[in-house]
């Protein structure tokens, strides 16, 4: 298999669950190589975040200069991008080094509550990076929070996805976790593409271990990308490894247990 690079943007979770230490893992798994360039350290452990620590936003602008001005990139994932003048900075780099294959996870709210991004940030990730992303991937809070629309049916949904579409990104994946559903119920992600929607089925882990899951889906869906393949087809491959991360996931302390993309080697 040919080597193909990740650069994945994003915060450090001490914990090692989400953030780019997910990125690294997922992208690991896949059989890529992950490159990091790091927004923010968070002080968390598996009961929250007590501590966020933006990175300068020009010790960003020169992580990636460094790294690009070196090493091919086949696709870029975003995770957390704290503060407004990161944001600032992503956006101006992909468009200096003509970066494509961009996969935004519009990370607002980490599990406990707590806010990873500030409000200008969130307005500037909508109107600066969406337009120039090739899939956004929010979950169902996300989704709602972007489109302002409650979102209780798939149908809701399809039409959320619509809606954010409008700030320009080429493919929206909503993700159906949050859902509201029984045991016997499906989860169900939606891609639209401007013009159609698919939709992507399976049978609903009954689990609150899903710490990690959006950074893992978005990593290895820009994996995929970057080897190639559809969105469709890496979209289907990011739901089949997060629910078996989520199926194998691990129990590091009193709180939260992450998904554990590695999980089924041990
Ligand atoms: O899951 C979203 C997320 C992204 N990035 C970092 C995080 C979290 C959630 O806790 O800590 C660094």
């Amino acid at each position: 298999m040919k080597l193909f690079n990740v650069l994945c943007i994003g915060g450090s979770d001490s914990s090692g669950g989400a953030g780019v230490q997910a990125d690294l893992k997922a992208v690991s798994a896949c059989g890529g190589w992950g490159l990091n360039i790091i927004t923010a350290i968070t002080a968390q452990n598996t009961k929250g975040v007590s501590g966020i620590d933006p990175v300068d936003p020009k010790f960003v602008a020169k992580q990636l200069d460094v790294v690009l001005n070196d090493i091919r990139v086949d696709a870029i994932k975003t995770g957390m991008l704290p503060t407004e003048e990161i944001i600032q900075v992503v956006v101006r780099k992909i468009k200096k080094y003509k970066l494509e294959n961009v996969v935004v996870d519009p990370v607002m709210i980490a599990k406990g509550g707590r806010k990873l991004i500030t409000g200008k940030a969130r307005q500037a990730l909508v109107q600066k990076l969406f337009p120039l992303a090739l899939v956004v991937t929010p979950n169902i809070p996300e989704a709602e929070v972007l489109s302002k629309t409650k979102i209780k049916t798939i149908s809701d949904m399809k039409d959320a996805a619509a809606n954010i579409r409008e700030f320009g990104t080429a493919n929206v994946v909503i993700k159906g976790g949050h859902l509201p559903g029984n045991k016997k119920s499906d989860v169900t992600d939606i891609l639209y593409n401007g013009a159609g929607y698919c939709e992507f089925s399976s049978a609903r882990i009954h689990s609150r271990n899903t710490h990690g899951t959006g950074c893992t889906y978005a990593s290895v869906l820009a994996a995929g990308i970057a080897q190639g393949k559809s969105i469709v087809d890496a979209a289907l491959q990011a739901k089949i490894m997060v629910a078996a991360a989520i199926n194998n996931a691990v129990t590091l302390g009193e709180g939260y247990v992450s998904a554990n993309v590695f999980g089924e080697i041990f």
